[in-house]
């Protein structure tokens, strides 16, 4: 029983370091290349549990007018490296708003404001990203 409850809150405590969100200047693929921008499905009213689920990854001068379809309308978190900026349109064709992410971690996009009333999470439909 004990040891049952242990691995549980083992697997609960590497599931918490997974969702961590990472550094900017950490930002790297698993061959080591640099990632521009990193983004994330979920997000959490907790910081350091926030960037959960999956993520998408934008290289330097990735131009993606059209966000794949699974992606659409579905990134709630995300990171963008030291010395680069993410540039995000809420609709796909660069339509609709607009919005410039410096370098930084964004842990809730439903705190960034879009117009009046709305926030950016999950109505991201095309990016640019540039180092
Ligand atoms: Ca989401």
């Amino acid at each position: 029983m004990k040891v049952a409850s242990a691995l549980l809150l083992c697997a609960l405590c590497f599931l918490g370091l997974d969702a961590q969100c990472p550094e900017p200047n950490t930002l790297k693929d698993a061959e080591g290349k640099k990632i521009c921008a990193r983004m994330f499905e979920h997000s959490n009213y907790y910081y350091d549990q926030s960037c959960g689920g999956e993520y998408i990854d934008a290289y330097p001068n990735d131009d993606v007018p059209i966000i794949p379809r699974p992606w659409d309308n579905r990134i709630s978190s995300l990171v963008v490296n030291k010395m680069c900026s993410l540039t995000v349109w809420s609709r796909v064709k660069k339509n609709g708003s607009k919005r410039k992410f410096s370098s930084g971690i964004f842990y809730r996009l439903k705190d960034v404001q879009q117009g009046l009333f709305g926030s950016w999470e999950n109505d991201i439909s095309a990016y640019y990203c540039v180092c």
